[in-house]
């Protein structure tokens, strides 16, 4: 690969008039008696205009791939930034038939069956474009703050959020499961490196389909020794403010082609409010909020129940940034969550809810370090006990305070991106009906 010009970079009084060679596909072709006009688009999303002798475009198709040279030109009536190319030398890489499914207008279906064609739209480049960037920003926040980046494995013996929601494979003649968290192998490493963090993907059999639940995810996750829960919200919210300030400065270009008005996300920044979950359940109480149950009735939220997307929806509908959540009832959270204490009905735990409804985005706690406790909730969660010997070490040599959280990468994007689907914002989405392409 050697350096090579893309569309934008030609868009300039230094390249008027002078000869340049572009590489790219075919985005929209309209051919005329005497010549054709080509909208170019890069590797990169970007596009510019060239036009061609028609006699040199017959083979021209959408989407095949091609090398153009020619001069540019500053023309008013360009689209797309007022230049263009007088192509002269044309050279086909890859010629398309003429079928090429996706069209202007399409259902959101048949775009996720064409997924390995549909992104490269100008709509999904530029989404994935603002992807590369949250998640190029998240790293630097961690290298600049002295954690060191880990790699978990996916393939695993234990379920770390509940049994249900495990994806079994065949391991040889054994069976082992898809991993829904890195935790319990970050846990391990505060012991030999301090603050660790990891990006990996996790898995969930659930068997929801909403707008922000999917079988795989990524997930970016955090755990250091020695940090409590305040200290734990405050990396929470330093790092959140820091990706998406540095996002929207370095993708300003793409947030304007999305029409993503990003007035209230520019206004981010520490500390984010927090409340405890008591304080919420009071207020969904004074609204008169209520929850499912079992049997299809409605009735009442009442302390102890788990707040679900709705309650998230109502706590957080007029919020211009995000909130935390702390204190749950200790019976709604995982095995490894630390009971606080003071309150043996609490944990301290903390879940981030994203403003103006987009709901949970991370969730922590300080952990657990007493062994009972530990092995009593694994038997009250139905896990089994024998496969967290290795995870019980811990707490027998040495064991230290500690947290961390799980942020759902997926979820930020949505978030800040302000768009309602999940599957918008992943590039090749896996969820209960599709596993393809
Ligand atoms: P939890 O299960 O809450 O906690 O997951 C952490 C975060 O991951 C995201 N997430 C999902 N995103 C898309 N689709 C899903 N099915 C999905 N499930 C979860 C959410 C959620 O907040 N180990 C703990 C965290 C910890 O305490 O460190 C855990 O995984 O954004």
């Amino acid at each position: 690969m050697s350096t090579y010009l893309r569309c934008n970079d030609v868009k300039s009084n230094y390249y008027d008039e002078k000869e340049v060679t572009l590489r790219g596909w075919i985005h929209r072709i309209r051919k005329q008696k005497e010549i054709t006009f080509v909208l170019l688009r890069d590797d990169r999303g970007g596009v510019i205009q060239f036009t061609i002798p028609t006699k040199k475009a017959i083979d021209l198709t959408i989407e095949s791939c091609i090398q153009i040279s020619g001069n540019v030109k500053k023309d008013a009536r360009a689209p797309e930034g007022g230049y263009e190319i007088r192509g002269k030398d044309l050279k086909i890489f890859g010629t398309a038939p003429a079928d090429y499914p996706i069209g202007e207008y399409q259902s959101q279906d048949l775009l996720l069956d064409y997924r390995h064609l549909a992104v490269r739209t100008r709509r999904m480049s530029t989404i994935a474009k603002i992807r590369a960037s949250i998640l190029k920003f998240s790293r630097q926040w961690f290298i600049e703050n002295d954690w060191l980046e880990i790699n978990a494995p996916v393939i695993v013996k234990d379920a770390v959020e509940g049994g249900s929601s495990l994806f079994e494979i065949k391991y040889f003649d054994r069976i082992a499961f898809l991993s829904q968290s890195a935790q319990l192998y970050l846990e391990a490493m505060v012991f030999a490196l301090g603050p660790v963090w990891s990006i990996t993907e996790s898995f969930r059999a659930e068997r929801s389909r909403t707008v922000r639940h999917l079988a795989e995810f990524t997930h970016l996750e955090a755990e250091a020794p020695w940090m409590y829960q305040e200290e734990l919200m405050k990396v929470q919210e330093n790092l959140v403010s820091f990706i998406i300030q540095n996002t929207l400065t370095n993708n300003s270009p793409d947030f304007e082609f999305l029409n993503r008005n990003v007035k209230e996300l520019s206004s981010i920044s520490p500390p984010f409010e927090r409340m405890s979950y008591g304080k919420a359940v009071d207020i969904l109480r004074s609204r008169d909020f209520t929850v499912l149950c079992g049997d299809g009735a409605h009735r009442k939220i009442e302390w102890g129940d788990d707040l679900n997307i709705e309650s998230e929806r109502e706590l957080t509908k007029d919020c211009v940034k995000p909130l935390f959540v702390y204190e749950f009832p200790i019976d709604t959270k995982p095995f490894y969550v630390r009971e606080d204490p003071t309150k043996s009905e609490i944990s301290l735990s903390t879940d981030l809810l994203a403003p103006r409804g987009f709901g949970e985005i991370s969730s922590g706690s300080e952990r657990e370090s007493d062994v009972e406790s530990i092995e009593k909730r694994i038997e009250k969660q139905s896990l089994d006990p024998k496969a967290y010997g290795w995870y019980l070490d811990l707490r027998r040599y040495g064991s230290v305070p500690h947290s961390g959280f799980g942020l759902g990468m997926d979820r930020l994007v949505r978030w800040i991106l302000g768009m309602e689907d999940i599957k918008d914002v992943v590039l090749f989405p896996r969820t209960m009906s599709r596993v393809t392409p």
